[in-house]
């Protein structure tokens, strides 16, 4: 396998004015004709030395080439396994094109594919050269017009990007429509559904007065589901006017949900395409973290019409251009459409468990990566969390009129062009007069930095001082880094907890300012400062490295309970759980009995008998560090003790807690007895009484398993019912477990969305012979490897989120998980290249683990054939 690297970036030799393309769609074949307008990119090639023009073409059957009206005999071109050659004899000219492939055969799921009884595509990064041969690159970018010809019977619903302009019937039970966009659009853009498919449908008014034609299309069983979706969509629309000024520009703006797709979903012009996951939300069969999803990922892909479709990537090494970009806005749009703190929290959770693994391990890159094999494999938590994060501290640096200003010259300058993260940052810096140029190691360096605090107060002069000292981990292939921009958004304390007025060397800055770090070694002088103060640092997350302050544990219990910054007080009881944690495992690996600090008991049980504070903070605030977290912030990490120690300190808690725990419980569980809400208010009640019910299942009293079930059996919402079914199966009650594990598999067997939570709570669940019962379900008549979303509820939920098991001392986690590797590679070797993920992390973990791990993956790498997807991470890994 090949490495491209962004330093070797050259554009295109020729252009692609127009696409036209057909399909003719058969059960067993499709065949894709196309006739493109091409001409010669005269800013790279004179007239007088056109160079060949290779197009990009994988697993195609060649049936006919038609050069300015003459077909080409075969020896007038050449064909290999990426691509087709050919030597053009003038500066414009127009090449039709037949090819055959197999859509019902494609497992992949990249280019045209078959889910169920439908065909739909997925194009990016680079499906579209599996459809026919093409210049498959964003930096190319056509107006496309698609005719679909299908049997009406089976398929009446044929749908591509833009607006539909003709259709009819053909002889023996065909019909055809041809749709038409507009746009001039890179090929990943592109989109192709055709099935039997029901509609819900609604419009949105833009803020010029068009009227859009919303659709979204679903099997017909899950007509019922997708209000959810289309209320997002109309949100989001109403958002992006009011915070970025971006009107929807088609005529028509359509969602389909498909069964079987690698990912969450797809930006296409006007033809967004979804995992059903991502758009199904009804309460009877989706949780409340799954509505938060739909809603997010509904407005992800909306947004991307402006930051993605209009404005697009040049080369794929910009990728977060586009995606850490809309990432920042989808997560700008959830902020203010829910609680904007519990939003925040719930990212910056997922960062630092996932992200900063990432960022550590042999993967790391930086958000706009040098060089790559296979480009499937940078969707990454770093191109997107990450990526989002460069964003927001832009926009921190800017404040919101700043940034309004830069994104609105970067949509005017760029729309209809292929940038790059340069012209991004270029555009935020020439609307504000600000320079950027050292922010920009963001974007070049990996890692995430370290940012150590010290701070020292002198009472003579009212002085305090903060030291910072950045320094930023080596990565592969980047021995040594250069300080970079962190803004640091932050308050200093009184005895009280109040706001001190701040006064940095000689400027008056009001309670809270944001400070940008620039030097590796940087002090700042606080002026007039009555007392020797607190600090309450990095606010809302304002950088994404990791802080270190020599808090002491009084000093955490009092910024949880004061801090006016209700992200720091989540923080600061965080930062305390961690602590105590940490502790913990240490007493347990050197053998000796584990005792509960009482002050962190002491600030559980302030959060949980406030009736003031937002329900969803207190769920949030109570809920201990993930294991996964633990495990990142170890240096070596020892699984079992940190299993261990969490494990304890989780009952601990709910025994020291129990009252308190059991009557909030209660209170919660009358209050939410009515009628169901999908408000906020409702959602973190549920979210609270189900934590509750977790830690209260820990003490094993007999009627606490009596209100577990009585919530299983009554309940008339997803969240609720599933909920007490995660705490049964995480019990030592067997007979219950296992009654409404049966029960509800026989209730939901129609429903495969309900019936991935079924596997990934057996999945996940932390007893002894885990594996054994995933093996088994793997047999179950409703699993399948077939399909991404049952490969990621068992065999994803197993490596990922049960850390004992998978984690065994004898090494058969990680031979079931390369088993697996090995076997979905040869059907589908994106999914089998993100499963690689958890044993890719070996340096994590002790000698002993580490040759298992790593003798995993060397079989893994000894099997012939491999795709370029699992190639690249296991290669990458082992490096
Ligand atoms: N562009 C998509 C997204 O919005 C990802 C793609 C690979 C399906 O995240």
């Amino acid at each position: 396998p090949k490495t491209i690297y962004l330093k070797d970036y050259q554009a295109p030799d020729y252009w692609i004015d127009e696409t036209q393309l057909t399909f003719e769609l058969f059960e067993d074949h499709a065949l894709v004709h196309s006739r493109l307008a091409l001409r010669l990119n005269a800013d790279r090639h004179s007239e007088n030395a056109l160079p060949p023009l290779v197009l990009d073409g994988q697993q195609l059957e060649l049936q006919k080439v038609v050069l300015d009206e003459q077909e080409l005999t075969a020896d007038a071109y050449q064909v290999d396994s990426d691509s087709l050659t050919l030597q053009p004899t003038s500066a414009q000219f127009e090449l039709a094109l037949t090819t055959r492939i197999e859509p019902q055969n494609n497992t992949a799921l990249e280019g045209l594919y078959k889910s169920g009884s439908m065909f739909c595509t997925q194009c990016e990064a680079e499906g579209f050269r599996k459809i026919t041969y093409y210049l498959d690159r964003p930096d190319v970018m056509s107006r496309f017009t698609t005719t679909v010809i299908a049997e009406r019977e089976r398929y009446p619903v044929l749908l591509s990007n833009g607006n539909p302009i003709a259709s009819g019937e053909h002889e023996g039970g065909r019909h055809w429509v041809s749709w038409e966009d507009p746009f001039p659009k890179p090929a990943y853009l592109f989109a192709l559904v055709a099935g039997d498919l029901c509609l819900l449908q609604d419009s949105f008014t833009t803020m010029s007065g068009r009227t859009i034609d919303l659709r979204i299309y679903v099997e017909p069983e899950n007509r019922t589901q997708c209000d959810h979706a289309m209320d997002s969509l109309k949100r989001s629309m109403r958002w992006d006017e009011e915070v970025y000024g971006r009107e929807y520009d088609l005529d028509i703006f359509m969602i389909v949900a498909v069964n079987d797709f690698n990912m969450g979903a797809m930006e296409n012009k006007g033809l967004n395409i979804f995992n059903s996951s991502c758009v199904l939300a009804h309460q009877d069969t989706a949780t409340d973290m799954a509505f938060q999803r739909v809603e997010a990922v509904v407005a992800h892909e909306y947004f991307h019409n402006w930051s993605g479709n209009r404005v697009t990537c040049r080369d794929w090494f910009q990728l977060s251009l586009k995606e850490g970009f809309t990432v920042f806005r989808d997560s700008e749009f959830s902020a203010d459409m829910n609680s904007r703190t519990v939003k925040r929290i719930e990212d910056v959770t997922f960062l630092r468990a996932n992200q900063f693994a990432e960022d550590a391990g042999p993967m790391a890159h930086p958000v706009r990566p040098d060089s790559f094999i296979e480009i499937s494999n940078f969707y990454t938590l770093t191109v997107y969390e990450k990526g989002a994060e460069v964003v927001r501290m832009l926009h921190t640096l800017l404040g919101e009129e700043g940034f309004r200003k830069g994104t609105d010259l970067y949509f005017e300058r760029h729309d209809g062009q292929a940038v790059t993260c340069d012209d991004f940052i270029k555009a935020l810096e020439d609307a504000n007069g600000a320079d950027f140029t050292q922010f920009k190691r963001w974007y070049s360096q990996a890692g995430t930095p370290r940012l150590n605090v010290r701070s020292e107060y002198d009472a003579a002069s009212r002085e305090y001082r903060l030291h910072f000292s950045q320094i930023c981990p080596p990565t592969p292939g980047q021995p040594e880094k250069q300080p970079q921009v962190i803004p640091v958004r932050m308050a200093l304390l009184d005895r009280d907890g109040n706001e001190i007025p701040l006064q940095l060397e000689g400027k008056t800055l009001g309670n809270e300012a944001v400070v940008s770090i620039t030097e590796a070694e940087q002090t700042l002088v606080f002026e007039n400062v009555p007392n020797c103060p607190l600090p309450s640092l990095l606010r809302g997350f304002s950088a994404p490295v990791k802080l270190s302050y020599p808090y002491s544990r009084d000093d955490r219990v009092f910024l949880a309970k004061h801090d006016p910054d209700g992200f720091n007080r989540w923080e600061a009881a965080q930062g305390l759980a961690v602590d105590v944690l940490q502790g913990l495992v240490e007493i347990h690996r050197a053998g000796r009995p584990l005792n509960l600090d009482q002050r962190l008991v002491e600030v559980m049980r302030s959060v949980i008998t406030d009736a003031e504070l937002d329900a969803a903070m207190v769920a949030e605030i109570i809920r201990l560090p993930s294991e996964a977290y633990l495990i990142e912030l170890a240096d070596v990490a020892d699984v079992d003790a940190i299993h261990y120690a969490r494990e304890w300190l989780r009952r601990a808690l709910a025994e020291a807690l129990r009252d308190e725990m059991s009557a909030r419980y209660q209170l919660l569980s009358a209050a939410g007895a009515g009628a169901f809400s999908a408000k906020a208010d409702a959602m973190a009640a549920r979210s609270l009484k189900n934590s509750l019910l977790a830690y209260l299942m820990l003490t094993g009293e007999q009627q606490v398993v009596g209100w577990c079930v009585r919530q299983f059996v009554e309940s008339t919402n997803m969240t609720d019912r599933q909920a007490a079914l995660v705490a049964l199966v995480n019990s030592p009650f067997e007979q219950q477990r296992e009654a409404a594990l049966a029960e509800f598999a026989e209730r939901w067997a129609e429903y495969p969305l309900v019936m991935d939570q079924w596997f990934s709570i057996q999945a996940a669940a932390s007893q002894p012979g885990a594996l054994d019962r995933v093996r088994k379900l793997m047999e179950h008549p409703l699993f399948t490897m077939r399909n991404p979303n049952k490969v990621r509820s068992l065999i994803g939920a197993f490596a990922n989120q049960n850390l004992v098991n998978f984690h065994a001392l004898d090494g058969s986690g990680y031979a079931f998980l390369a088993d697996r590797i090995i076997e979905l590679d040869r059907s589908n070797p994106q999914i089998a290249s993100r499963l690689v993920t958890p044993l890719s992390r070996w340096r994590k973990f002790e000698p002993g683990r580490q040759e298992l791990m790593k003798a995993q993956l060397a079989r893994i790498l000894g099997e012939n054939p491999l795709s370029p997807d699992v190639y690249e991470v296991v290669s990458k890994s082992l490096a």
